[in-house]
């Protein structure tokens, strides 16, 4: 129902050595949202997740694969996968995680908030009844600590801004643009939410329980982390003086 209103989505979930979590992720979505379709978006893993998702999608034609060459990270596989939906003519694009820390249930909420008037919705940790599970406490600080900085240095009028758990209009990533956008890791989550709200799209928030993988290694690296930092940085000096005019006024 709500997918009709909305037209139609595809779930979009990229995947490096995920080949203990896809095929319940999978499993999962297609139970959460039979209408929709899926897009898995492989960076040659080498622990076959690749071929995994191959014998995925032969058995049901709403599971696609995109596979790529090497691990280019993220950002490069969502800019990838949304070309791919915008092509195909989806009119919502849906990034979620493999590894079961977002849980396909809480897909049709995230749905129905964009239906209800939204540009990009975003499931998030840090608003009111947003939990996480599992996690350390030193987990926790450096995601509340990433996103207090993003807020302070962008004055993003958003709690969980590095979330990857998201639902896009098509015409939300038509309007900010994608040929442009450099980021690799996460910090790709914060770009493209940047991109809408100084767009003057509109974002909301909805709570999710976030799970903490149980399977699978982590992709979060030294080397992804410090590339958030100095983009961030680098975006609130750049948007300073737009900031402080539109303040003045
Ligand atoms: N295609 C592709 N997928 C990636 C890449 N890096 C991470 N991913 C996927 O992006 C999602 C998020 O990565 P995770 O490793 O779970 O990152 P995280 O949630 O910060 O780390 P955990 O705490 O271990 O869950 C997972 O589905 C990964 O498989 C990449 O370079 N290419
Ligand atoms: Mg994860």
């Amino acid at each position: 129902m709500m997918e009709r209103e909305l037209g139609r989505v595809l779930v979009i979930v990229p995947t490096y050595n995920e080949r203990d979590n896809l095929p319940m992720i999978v499993e999962r979505l297609r139970a959460a949202v039979p209408e929709a379709h899926l897009l898995i978006a492989d960076d040659a893993s080498p622990d076959g997740t690749g071929e995994i998702a191959d014998a995925l999608a032969a058995d049901d034609e709403r599971i696609h694969v995109m596979h790529r060459p090497g691990k280019q990270g993220l950002g490069a596989a969502y800019i990838a996968a949304f070309r791919w939906g915008i092509a195909e003519g989806f009119d919502v694009l849906v990034e979620i995680d493999a590894d079961g820390s977002h849980r396909p249930e809480e897909l049709p909420t995230l749905l129905a908030a964009l239906n209800d008037g939204a540009d990009l919705v975003i499931g998030s940790r840090w608003v009111p009844g947003g939990k996480v599970v599992n996690w350390p406490a030193s987990r926790e600080l450096l995601s509340r600590g990433a996103n207090l900085y993003t807020r302070i240095m962008l004055g993003l009028p958003v709690r969980d801004a590095t979330a990857g758990f998201r639902a896009y209009r098509v015409s939300t990533l038509e309007k900010i643009g994608l040929d442009d956008v450099q980021s690799q890791g996460y910090c790709f989550q914060v770009d493209l939410t940047l991109r809408t709200v100084r767009n003057g799209l509109r974002v909301k928030e909805v709570p999710i329980t976030f799970v903490e993988r149980t399977a699978g290694a982590s992709k979060m690296s030294r080397a992804v982390f410090v590339e958030a930092l100095w983009r961030v940085t680098a975006w609130g000096i750049t948007g300073l003086p737009a900031r402080l005019r539109r303040r003045r006024r």
